[in-house]
């Protein structure tokens, strides 16, 4: 998947461009990069601003709007009018879900964008905005109203709502002794949405926000969803803050998990397989893989909400957690103790074409008959593990494939089994 993220370069990479090709590339996203300004600036001070020129500001924007497919856009700091209106003529024709972070002043000072140019923000902009992510100060900005109890941010939302954004969360519109409220206008309704504070002055968090924002949208999660998956993720970031300069921290995100990168990887590789809707069964579709030695299904990694068919395509449903998938995590277990190089699976739809293809195919393949299963084996509730038991007893090597053909009432089902979620995907790629 590719998002792309307009905004300007901080060279101590804790905000703007860099800090967004951080945080994507965590979520095992692609960053597109278009620079609309160059900053000069550390932990400590806010140097200058160069915007860059209308003419490489174009050809970015061309250069990657025509080669890539763009499933999100990202804009952070736009700076000028100019720039504004560029941005405008280039992302009014995209039809995917824009996060605007209209960003005004850096921490430690620094002016984002031009006084003159903040018209311009809200004619050009703002009407873009699938969400935007406001913090109480800009919001005031915006819209030109000070928030407090003759003003509550309901009528700071209403107004940015009709100046054309679909949605709006101004963040840290409460600030309490230990919680830090924020405030969500979706098309007809509103509400709070509470977090834990973190008194720590740091880089980077709004940025961090505002990509989780578009993260979560284009993991197709609703605008409820994404915002708390962004205040935990955002408050993740401050969490794990680091002092590397000599001015104030660094928002960091959390320890790279190669386990949930690798996964991911697979799984949007998977999803781009032609017609690979045709293979997911009537019980949806999970792909696990393992940490390493498991010993129970919350060491491996799976989908809390399968890979689900939606229409011609497939959709990932819910979050990758550890304990995320019990069926197909259970196969595995039972594999792995057996074959203890086995990390991955996935299960697919039953179908002849696909036995007859692996049998093609040279993989190795076992399978069980659920007909036999004994009585005592059902109501326990663990026919999976019973089956790759009886289906691997009597062989030396690791199947890479084990099926059965249902029984009655029961969906036949295939489960590829692999290394690597790349390995299962090698093999998918040889069998669908
Ligand atoms: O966090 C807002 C922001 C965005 N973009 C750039 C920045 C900052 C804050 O410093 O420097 C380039």
């Amino acid at each position: 998947m590719n998002i792309l993220s307009i905004g300007g370069s901080d060279p101590s990479s804790g905000a703007g461009i860099q800090s967004d090709i951080k945080v994507f590339s965590s979520f095992g996203i692609h960053c597109l990069t278009v620079i609309t300004a160059i900053t000069s600036q550390n932990t400590s001070n806010f140097g200058i601003i160069e915007p860059v020129s209308q003419k490489i500001l174009k050809e970015q924007l061309e250069s990657t709007i025509s080669d890539f497919k763009i499933e999100g856009v990202k804009i952070g700091m736009v700076y000028n009018s100019q720039i504004i209106k560029i941005l405008y003529q280039q992302l009014k024709k995209l039809k995917v879900p824009i996060v605007i972070d209209p960003v005004i002043k850096s921490t430690t000072g620094g002016m984002l964008i031009e006084k003159s140019a903040i018209k311009d923000f809200q004619k050009f902009l703002v009407p873009l905005a699938t969400v935007l992510t406001p913090n109480k100060f800009e919001a005031e900005i915006l819209s030109k109203i000070k928030i407090d109890s003759k003003n509550p941010p309901k009528k700071v939302t209403k107004l940015l709502q009709k100046m054309g954004a679909k949605n709006i969360v101004i963040t840290g519109i409460k600030i309490k002794e230990d919680k830090i409220l924020d405030f969500v206008q979706e098309k007809n309704t509103n509400y709070f949405i509470s977090g834990k504070k973190i008194p720590k002055i740091n880089h980077g968090s709004g940025c961090n926000y505002s990509a989780a924002v578009i993260f979560a949208l284009v993991s197709n999660k609703s605008i409820k969803e994404s915002m708390k998956f962004a205040k935990e993720f955002t408050y993740n970031s401050i969490k794990n803050a680091k002092n590397i300069g000599k001015g104030i921290a660094i928002t960091s995100i959390q320890e790279k998990d190669n386990i949930k990168l690798e996964l991911l990887n697979s799984i949007n590789k998977f999803g781009q397989i032609k017609n690979i809707y045709k293979n997911i069964p009537e019980c949806q579709t999970n792909f696990v893989y393992s940490k390493e030695k498991p010993n129970s299904v919350k060491d491996v990694l799976g989908i809390s909400g399968r890979i689900v068919k939606t229409g011609n395509e497939v959709t990932l449903a819910g979050d990758l957690s550890y304990g995320g998938s019990k069926h197909v995590a259970s196969a595995l277990l039972v594999m792995n103790k057996k074959f203890p190089q086995i990390y991955s699976a996935i299960n697919l739809k039953y179908e002849n074409k696909i036995i007859g293809n692996i049998k093609k195919s040279k993989l190795k393949v076992c399978n069980y008959d659920r007909t036999k299963e004994p009585k005592n084996v059902k109501l326990k509730g663990s026919t999976i593990k019973w089956g790759i038991k009886n289906a691997i007893k009597d062989v030396l090597k690791a199947p890479d494939v084990i099926y059965h053909k249902g029984g009655f009432g029961k969906e036949p089902m295939i489960i590829i089994f692999g290394i690597t979620p790349n390995d299962v995907l090698e093999k998918i790629l040889k069998i669908v």
